[in-house]
């Protein structure tokens, strides 16, 4: 198993945001201490996914943040980012894994049990399970109750992440489910102060939590 920090999961959304405002706050989530970091893009074409990421691997390269890419193996690749993330209508775990080799990071998503011991068997490294909470992320997903959370996490060895609405002041319900990390888009990107934003969340990961 990789060693890998998904602990504070920093997924990003440049959508309200002009490049250098996007980058600005990326960086300052890094101070703030995002342990693992995602460029999730959903609109841009090829060529501007390319250069964002580029962009986010340069600065998330000072932190030694490993960054992972959103949907797009190939972009991955371009730019040598450490990991990609694979949803179920992805490109399959096996194959990426075969082209991107056994070192990269693979993450999947998985809203059931099922699809999550397929992920590991297929070489996933982590998983991301959700929405626990509505969100106001654009995506296309279903709730997630805790219980299923609970048996994904029992029933893979690699980590687990939770994912949908999570914020400092609700991540209690989590309590006693064993996961690794908390995913959070909103919580990071549209705080005022991402600085302090993955701050509060780490702090309330570790009082609330417990790790
Ligand atoms: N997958 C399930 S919920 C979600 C994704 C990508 C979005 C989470 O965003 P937020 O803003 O942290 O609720
Ligand atoms: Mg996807």
């Amino acid at each position: 198993m990789k060693d890998i920090n998904t602990r504070i999961y920093f997924i990003t959304d440049s959508t309200d945001y002009d490049k250098d405002e996007f980058l600005r706050r990326i960086e300052s989530a890094l101070k703030g201490g995002v342990t693992l970091i995602q460029l999730r893009e959903k609109e841009r074409s090829t060529r501007e996914y390319l250069e964002l990421a580029d962009a986010v691997h340069e600065i998330s390269l000072k932190y030694d943040v490993p960054l992972i890419i959103d949907d797009r193996l190939d972009i991955a690749m371009a730019v040598n980012a450490e990991g990609v993330h694979l949803g179920q209508s992805d490109l399959p775990i096996k194959i990426a894994r075969e082209i991107f080799g056994p070192y990269k990071i693979i993450g999947a998503t998985a809203k059931t049990v099922a699809q999550a011991e397929e992920a590991y068997e297929q070489g996933a490294d982590y998983l991301g399970v959700g929405a626990i909470f509505p969100t106001t992320t654009k995506v296309k997903t279903i709730l997630t109750s805790k219980e299923t959370l609970y048996d994904i996490c029992m029933s893979v060895p690699i980590p687990v992440n939770a994912i949908g609405g999570l914020t400092p002041d609700n991540i209690d319900i989590l309590k006693g489910i064993p996961i690794a990390g908390v995913c959070a888009v909103s919580a990071i990107m549209k705080a005022e102060d991402p600085f302090k934003a993955s701050k509060l969340l780490s702090e309330a990961v570790k009082e609330k939590l417990g790790f």
